[in-house]
């Protein structure tokens, strides 16, 4: 059987199901990733696309592959808001209402295109069915009329509510690329280790300027199923300092806590960055500002940007913090993990650096990394050296993972490099422009395998799909 029931999938894919009084499940919380919709009153028409409007079409097995293509969506984390969600196509579109007709189109990254794309789930007219609410427009919802799809000012009739509620089904169109990772814009991604579990802490993109506020956490045991664990830090409530370029969180562990670096601009149109940190007793958060203040104020150490933090800890317990666009700084960090010495900040920068350093060690030697180009770029990719101390000095030993053009593979950078637990299997988390109709501010995480030569070089990296 195709369907499957809205609880079903919630307490599979997320296990944020709720059951209402009277046993229906909560449409507060859908599954992300690969889903058909099909209405509730006419079984067998599922919303589709076509010529760039979005219908009710019937789908069946026997349906063209266009078809079926054209009638799957991946349900995504809300472009305008974490609580809601948005629907991605198979050509990277998004559904979007304008002048109150459904429709799908690239995601432009302004705040009009985001709400367009944002719909919040209530519950349907039946079990296991929902309805979706605009989020700009939150008295209309989508509903089909003569088979067109429209955003309508809610009816209190049941035709209203039968013609507005949706099934979410099995995808026509399964998924055939193990990428990206987290379904959705996700970006710079942190990929770690804490008590054995690996945690994803990213970036969320799809923003112009890459204008996001908040940071969410994801956990998984094995690098392929994802338990999202919702917003950890919201410049806007939690950040006193920061409202906007909410970039490149990275997480370390020490005193029995958790401490979650990020950048953030002081105020819109602002374009100063600065680096603070925020505290939490679990991985998961939430976490708050450890100081109230940045760590790293912008401009306190002149030439290049404060942003992309990163903390290595060696293992003697020693934790070092890097970070810099167009500048690479590096410095100990004092055993609180939120202070250290300004005076004794040093300049690291690598030949071809342009951001997100990354420090690892693998059998005694020691890995900076980077990204070189600009973000924006499809040639953006990482590169690295090796030395005998988390301050070097560096042998620059090359780029080891460049975009994929006959994959549709660009812009592969902004890494994090992962040891799987007990092992000496490792990983490199990365983003790249999402396949198929991504750039430089829509871009998603995806994971590879890294290895090395006997002489510990990282042998390249071959981005897979
Ligand atoms: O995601 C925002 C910015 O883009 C990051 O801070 C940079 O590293 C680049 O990926």
């Amino acid at each position: 059987m195709r369907i499957l029931p809205v609880l079903a999938l919630s307490t599979l894919v997320t296990g944020l199901a709720v059951v209402l009084p009277g046993g229906a499940a909560s449409a507060a919380a859908l599954p992300t990733g690969a889903r058909s919709l099909e209405s509730v009153n006419h079984s067998g028409r599922f919303v589709r696309h076509a010529g760039g409007l979005a219908q009710l079409e019937a789908v069946s097995s026997g349906s063209a592959a266009q078809v079926k293509r054209d009638a799957t969506v991946t349900v995504v984390n809300g472009l305008a808001a974490p609580g809601c969600y948005s629907f991605q196509t198979r050509d990277g579109l998004f559904l979007r209402h304008r002048d109150f007709r459904l429709r799908v189109d690239a995601n432009t990254g302004d705040a009009t295109f985001r709400a367009d794309a944002t719909f919040c789930a209530v519950d349907g007219a039946e079990a296991g069915s929902v309805a979706l609410a605009s989020y700009n427009y939150p008295g209309r919802r989508i509903r089909h009329r003569d088979f067109a799809l429209w955003l309508d000012t809610v009816q209190d009739t049941a035709a209203f509510r039968a013609d507005s509620s949706f099934r979410l089904a099995a995808p026509w169109a399964p998924k055939t690329a193990k990428g990206p990772v987290i379904p959705g814009l996700f970006v710079d991604p942190h990929l770690t280790t804490f008590g054995g579990r690996y945690y994803l802490y990213p970036t969320t993109d799809g923003y112009a300027g890459w204008s996001g506020t908040y940071y969410k956490a994801f956990s998984s045991t094995d690098l392929v199923n994802w338990t999202d664990h919702g917003v950890i830090l919201d410049h806007g409530p939690d950040v006193s300092w920061a409202d906007n370029s909410a970039w490149a969180p990275a997480v370390a562990t020490a005193n029995g806590r958790y401490y979650l670096y990020f950048s953030g601009g002081a105020a819109s149109g602002d374009t100063t960055k600065q680096l603070g940190v925020a505290v939490s007793d679990s991985p998961t958060g939430p976490f708050r500002d450890a100081l109230g203040r940045p760590l790293v104020r912008g401009g306190q150490f002149a030439g290049g940007q404060a942003i992309d933090p990163m903390v290595f800890t060696d293992d003697n317990g020693q934790s070092y913090l890097y970070w810099g666009q167009g500048v690479a700084r590096a410095v100990r960090l004092n055993a609180d993990l939120v202070s250290f010495d300004a005076a004794q900040v040093r300049v690291v920068t690598p030949a071809g650096y342009n951001e997100a350093p990354f420090v690892f060690k693998r059998g005694g030697l020691y890995y900076l990394m980077w990204s070189e180009n600009d973000t924006r770029s499809e040639d953006y990719r990482v590169a690295y050296a090796t030395g005998s101390s988390p301050l070097g000095p560096w042998t620059n030993r090359g780029v080891m993972l460049r975009k994929r053009l006959n994959a549709g593979v660009k812009g592969t950078g902004h890494h994090s490099v992962v040891r799987a637990p007990g092992t000496d299997t490792w990983y490199v988390a990365y983003h790249r422009f999402a396949v198929p109709a991504g750039n430089g501010t829509n871009r998603e995480t995806t994971i590879d395998r890294m290895e090395f030569d006997a002489d510990g070089t990282i042998r390249p990296v071959v981005p897979t799909l």
